[in-house]
């Protein structure tokens, strides 16, 4: 059984209970592991609580040394990476290139990023007017609440809690259901950094128990969460519940991306491609509404069907494997529901559409062409290998075409003329624009959502800010500084 980390130690759940996860790629049952719920989260929040004391060893630890203690976590996930990156592929389904490619492509420059930042936290002097002399203190918010998705169990965890520490603050994390290996791995590696203990907590468990008791507690000064939009409300609401917690929320999103006349197909096709299949479609930031212009319709829409049957699916673990499984058999039923919907609705089924095999969570990377704006394939999140494929005639059409939906996450944009580019970029609604290029991320740049895609901004060289209060220190003196 794995246990529930709290104070640095293992434990198992207060009431005993354990629950199973999966391997996606064949159904089986990897490792039973402890199923906190309230009484856990009670548990670690007290321990948390207890290292943000003003006089514990974190709260008393130089800005530099939570830096290399940081450093030292992401040298420790160096070196342990064939493991760390097989046991995310094992758990999660996630294809093996794509495992290794996260942690040096993204976790460790990320974790090295935020190290960078731990000691650079400063405040202002304020030229108040009067016989005083002003000047603000940048302190860590207390204690967070990270509530993780399952489609990034790891980069997710180090995002969120190296930004958490980076400021200063304790934390709780709970990963989700489906995926909380990595999670519980990268617990011991903090602790083998030398974490103090009570820093960083980890509870697995379920949403509804666990995940709530955390957004509920009234010590809980912060909470950060990845996930869907309806959990995000429910979490904006419980914040507010009894105490008037800080909220971060990464939700889902429905991003456009539109692909012009005057396009180069080259790029375009294949860039598309990756942008909706990649990671088998559970990414938030997938291209699931591909707008192309009427020009090159039916050329883009061959070229595109003919990508996706060219993709290789298959076991996570074979290196040239380009689509693994979806991560559990309630996200396999929903995404073949949606395919189903799909064609019952009146959209072009241009490849795949089923399900493949019979163990494992396997779909067929699969394309519509002919959406229409009021498809539900065209409204709603599907997070699978979907690929919806709509007209349109001018840019001005697209941009209100692609603004009409509560989602504003990310968006992209094919074209060789700049005009195009800078017009699309000023007046779509989204977090985050890509104009020939997808996917393209990085730690210094903020990440997050316009409308109902999500609250704050994750990344970039402010992100320890939402993780900080600003305190404004007046000094009445004799004489004006
Ligand atoms: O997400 P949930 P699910 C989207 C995607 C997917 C859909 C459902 O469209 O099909 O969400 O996925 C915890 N209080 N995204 O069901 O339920 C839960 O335990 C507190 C987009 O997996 O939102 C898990 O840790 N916590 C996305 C986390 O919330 C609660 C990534 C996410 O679960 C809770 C994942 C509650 N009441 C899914 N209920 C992205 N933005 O990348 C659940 N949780």
């Amino acid at each position: 059984m794995l246990g529930i980390f709290i104070n640095n130690e293992w434990v198992g759940a207060k009431s005993g209970k354990t629950f199973d996860t999966y391997n996606p790629h064949d159904g089986s049952v990897i490792a039973k592991v402890a199923e906190g719920d309230k009484a856990d989260i009670a548990a670690a929040v007290a321990a948390a609580k207890a290292a943000f004391h003003r006089n514990s060893e974190w709260r008393l630890l130089d800005a530099s040394a939570r830096s290399r203690l940081l450093n030292k976590f992401a040298d420790l996930i160096e070196r342990d990476q064939d493991y760390l990156s097989s046991l995310e592929t094992y758990n999660n389904g996630m294809v093996c290139s794509f495992s290794k490619f996260m942690i040096h492509g993204m976790i460790l420059p990320s974790i090295r990023y935020l190290a960078s930042l731990a000691d650079k936290i400063q405040g202002d002097t304020i030229p108040m007017d009067g016989d005083v002399f002003t000047y603000t203190l940048k302190q860590p918010v207390g204690v967070c609440g990270l509530i993780l998705p399952w489609n990034g169990p790891m980069a997710m965890f180090v995002s969120k809690v190296c930004t958490a520490l980076a400021a200063g603050c304790t934390v709780v994390v709970k990963p989700a259901e489906q995926t909380p290996l990595t999670a519980l791995a990268m617990a011991a590696l903090l602790a083998e950094a030398g974490i103090p203990k009570g820093v960083v907590n980890v509870v697995p468990g379920y949403g509804e128990t666990a995940g709530a008791a955390l957004t509920l507690h009234p010590d809980v000064a912060k909470i950060s969460f990845t996930g869907s939009v309806e959990v995000g409300k429910i979490i904006q609401q419980a914040a507010g519940a009894n105490n008037l917690k800080r909220v971060t929320l990464e939700l889902g999103g429905k991003s456009p991306l539109v692909i012009m006349d005057d396009a180069d197909l080259n790029l375009a096709v294949p860039l598309a491609a990756q942008g909706v299949f990649s990671h088998q479609g559970q990414v938030c930031v997938a291209a699931s509404r591909l707008f192309v212009q009427a020009g090159i319709y039916d050329k883009f829409v061959q070229a595109a069907a003919q990508y996706a049957k060219s993709r290789k699916l298959g076991d996570p673990y074979d290196p040239t494997t380009e689509q693994g499984p979806q991560v559990d058999e309630v996200m396999l039923k929903k995404v073949l529901g949606y395919i189903e919907q799909g064609k019952k609705e009146g959209a072009k089924l241009m490849a795949g559409g089923k399900r493949v095999g019979t163990t494992g969570f396997y779909i067929e990377p699969t394309v519509f062409a002919d959406v229409k704006d009021d498809m539900t394939i065209a409204k709603e999140e599907i997070f699978g290998p979907v690929q919806s494929i709509l007209k349109f005639d001018t840019l001005e059409e697209v941009i209100d075409r692609a603004n009409n939906t509560n989602f504003g996450l990310a968006a992209g944009i094919c074209t060789t003329n700049l005009n195009n580019a800078l017009q699309f970029s000023k007046h779509v609604e989204a977090g985050i624009v890509w104009v020939n290029t997808y996917l393209a991320f990085g730690a210094q740049a903020p990440f997050g959502g316009f409308k109902d895609s999500g609250l704050g901004r994750e990344s970039g060289l402010k992100c320890v800010e939402a993780y900080m209060e600003v305190k404004t220190v007046t000094v009445a003196l004799p004489k004006k500084l």
